[in-house]
């Protein structure tokens, strides 16, 4: 049996928003609670982990939380001694001095970099491969996440509550995490044609600053029986608490977009635009695996929906069908979650695949 890969080192450059931290913090944490390993999380920007953390100091060089011992990761790194696991996230590239430290270690640690999700086919074929260092004697492995046991699966905590706790008396609930560049003109008039009292959420940001832009003030905001409230920035655990409460969650990213589907309620994505419209083709791999099993009109109604949000396309009649679908959406999602929660989750996953590299 080979050796525990006892101490980690987790990397994490913030390249915007939350989702980079959003993830390197979940898993550095159930690395550390679930597997017992002695985590040590590297960020370059400890602010953006405060809202998701409060009892973060984004000032601090070196704090515990939640047992793992996070590192703020400044320009004049120096190595005090290198992981038996190196995670470099989203290709971040690990400071010099600590690359030279692995090249020279006594064992050669185990180096993943973790990749973004994606549901593309491409994403199989390279999950698990070798990349070896032009010039140090070091490999590097690629480690996707991903939705099928032939990759590296999602981060899902071993107590995830499966519990769905939406109130079923008026108003709905919904919790809308958009870019500024949703189409929230056509959904305000979606709003306004929606034969429902509904409570949206709106978390400070973009979603806030994009509703304020077209409705004036700060909220909050009345447009046909639907109420738009202002919440605060919640703890990541408050946050994965509203999804599993609310109706419909509008959800972006990675982070939030795998949550969602864990929360089971009917969810909306949008997912992070890149140039080309690559995004498109990562959206309908998505889509195309997630709505398999769903009868024709139920798929139809689903991806409607996901391309107008993206494309800005026409919403009004997509969110009233999706609306009034809404209770067979969430019978498809427990469905889709039961299939999800078949395979391995990402740390155990990764917990396994860095043994195996020894
Ligand atoms: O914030 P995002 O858009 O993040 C990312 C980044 O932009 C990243 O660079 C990009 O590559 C990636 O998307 C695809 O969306 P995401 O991934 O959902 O991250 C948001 C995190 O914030 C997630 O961990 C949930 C958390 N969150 C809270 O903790 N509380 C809240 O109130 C909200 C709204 C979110």
């Amino acid at each position: 049996m080979p050796a525990m890969q006892l101490h980690w080192d987790i990397f994490c450059r913030v390249i915007d928003n939350y989702g980079d931290i959003g993830v390197c913090w979940r898993l550095a944490r159930q690395l550390a609670g679930e597997h017992g390993r002695q985590v040590r999380l590297w960020v370059d920007d400890l602010h953006s982990l405060q809202p998701l953390c409060p009892a973060c100091s984004p000032e601090l060089p070196a704090q515990w939380l939640e047992s793992v011992d996070v590192r703020r990761w400044t320009d004049d790194f120096t190595v005090d001694r290198v992981g038996e696991v190196i995670i470099e996230a989203f290709a971040c590239e690990l400071p010099t001095p600590y690359l030279n430290a692995m090249a020279q270690a006594v064992h050669r640690p185990c180096w993943v970099n973790l990749e973004y999700l994606t549901a593309e086919s491409w994403a199989v074929g390279c999950h698990g491969l070798a990349s070896p260092h032009p010039t140090l004697p070091l490999v590097k492995h690629f480690f996707f996440p991903g939705f099928t046991p032939s990759t590296g699966g999602l981060l899902r905590e071993a107590d995830l509550p499966l519990l769905t706790t939406a109130t079923k008396e008026k108003p709905l609930e919904i919790s809308l995490f958009c870019y500024d560049t949703a189409p929230l003109a056509a959904w305000l008039s979606a709003l306004a044609a929606t034969p429902h009292a509904l409570c949206c959420h709106i978390p400070p940001g973009q979603p806030q600053a994009a509703v304020s832009a077209l409705l004036g003030g700060h909220g909050p905001w009345q447009v046909g029986q639907a109420r738009l409230q202002p919440t605060p920035f919640l703890t990541i655990d408050a946050y994965d608490a509203l999804l599993r409460r609310c109706a419909v969650n509008f959800v972006r990213g990675e982070d939030s977009f795998v949550r969602a589907q864990w929360a089971a309620r009917p969810f909306i994505w949008q997912i992070y635009r890149q140039d080309d419209d690559a995004h498109l083709a990562k959206l309908q791999a998505f889509l195309d695996h997630y709505t398999a099993a769903a009868e024709p009109p139920l798929r139809e109604v689903v991806q409607q929906l996901f391309m107008a949000w993206n494309t800005a396309g026409d919403l009004v009649d997509c969110w009233l069908a999706f609306i009034a679908q809404r209770e067979a959406v969430h019978q498809h999602n427990l469905a889709w979650r039961s299939e999800l929660m078949r395979m391995s989750d990402l740390s155990t996953a990764l917990v396994n695949f860095c043994a195996s590299k020894v």
